[in-house]
């Protein structure tokens, strides 16, 4: 067959809406396992972590819509792993576009995560925040399971393609989403997993997501571990657990919290007795070591606070002013916004870029800390 003949074959294909969604699909996933790294970061270690990352954000975001409040991660003996939550499970109804189960959908389209299925947006997300089938085009095998109406559907892939179509496998009282896979040896340099490395970021969202309680563990053989997270206080136990080997110099954990339109910003503090600051902050539950504007924004608000209360007080003269720095000599804070559009800026995406932001920190600091100091004088002296 001459090219364009092949050419035109595909263009007779392509005429059928099923065959051309499919092409696509399969064009889709093979550019993930083309270039990996473009969609994980890297193909080591932190790529390999990262695929569980990916997978637990989607359950985060079913804890964030409100319906899921238990996620489970565990290191099973051969370095698989699964992540269970409770949530609604992935919708497992035909698609009116792709004539597919949105579950099937969900796992092999590239960026098909919340854009449909009732007009939720991804909150939640990695560094990449590609979802799904980022993670199955990149495994040997994966299934998820589905429990909804009652019924339990499985679904199997292997390197992104269906190996085995939806079916219901059994019954269920309950609902909630279970996905197992293997990480591609063909595609990692490693593919053993670190524990630590998964509690580590599984307790820091526990922190993140008050409420939540995350369980991680590890079922190989000679590793076994098991930990469980849950923080009714959210990252006032955050500042809590970071202040634990220092001295606080005032009782309690400072909290301040607000929102505007789309976004929503929480602030929590207290001071050690030490002299360096720590601000760790996060936008979408994803750190951004390098700041942004939610750091530019509580930096601003409270050095104005602290100037103004301390001449009010009589602790600065009129003409005396206290630096930023100074401000922040021993202070522990946490600082965590969520936002639909978060820009991540900078070289490794490690800022945040939205100006909203800034004013939306500075207004709560600005506003909640003055009230906080008139009503605890105590801790401003
Ligand atoms: C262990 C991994 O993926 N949980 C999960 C995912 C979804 C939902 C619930 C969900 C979302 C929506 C409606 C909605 C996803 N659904 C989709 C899509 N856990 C895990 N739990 N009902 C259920 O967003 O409206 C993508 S992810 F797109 F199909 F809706």
């Amino acid at each position: 067959m001459a090219d364009n003949e092949i050419l035109n074959s595909t263009a007779v294909d392509a005429s059928n809406e099923y065959d051309a969604s499919e092409i696509q699909v399969l064009e889709g996933l093979e550019a993930v396992r083309k270039r990996p790294g473009m969609y994980i970061g890297s193909t080591s270690e932190s790529g390999l972590h990262h695929l569980v990352y990916e997978i637990v954000d989607n359950a985060i975001d079913e804890a964030l819509a409100g319906y899921c409040d238990e996620i489970t991660v565990t290191i099973n003996p051969g370095d698989t792993i699964t992540v269970t939550d409770n949530g609604r499970g992935i919708p497992v109804d035909i698609q009116a576009q792709t004539g597919l189960p949105a579950l099937e959908v969900v796992y092999t389209v590239l960026h098909a995560g919340g854009k449909f299925g009732g007009g939720g947006y991804k909150v939640s997300g990695g560094l990449h925040g590609v979802g799904a089938s980022v993670v199955n085009a990149l495994s040997e095998w994966l299934t998820v399971q589905v429990h909804k109406n009652g019924e339990i559907y499985e679904m199997k892939f292997s390197r992104g393609s269906v190996t085995e179509k939806m079916t219901v496998v059994g019954k269920t009282d309950r609902t909630g989403t279970t996905v197992t896979f293997k990480p591609d040896p063909e595609m990692f340099d490693v593919t053993t997993y670190n524990y630590d490395t998964i509690h580590t970021r599984m307790r820091q969202q526990a922190f993140l997501n008050a409420g939540l309680k995350i369980s991680t563990f590890d079922r190989r053989e000679g590793r076994e571990a098991a930990d469980s997270m849950y923080y009714e206080g959210g990252i006032r136990e955050y500042v809590t657990w970071l202040n634990q080997n220092k001295t606080p110099i005032h009782a309690g954990v400072i909290y301040m919290a607000g929102q505007k339109d789309d976004a929503s910003a929480e602030v929590a503090l207290q001071y050690n007795d030490a002299y360096n600051e720590m601000i760790v902050s996060f936008a979408n539950d994803v750190r951004t070591p390098e700041g942004g504007m939610h750091e530019e924004g509580f930096k601003r608000a409270l050095t104005t606070v602290l100037n103004s209360y301390g001449r009010k007080i009589k602790m600065l003269k009129d003409d005396e002013k206290v630096s930023g720095e100074d401000c922040r000599e021993g202070l522990t804070c946490v600082i965590s916004v969520k936002l639909t559009e978060a820009q991540f800026e900078g070289q490794t995406k490690a800022k945040l870029g939205n100006s909203e932001i800034r004013t939306l920190v500075n207004n709560i600091v600005s506003e909640k800390l003055d009230t906080f100091l008139e009503e605890n004088p105590q801790v401003g002296r």
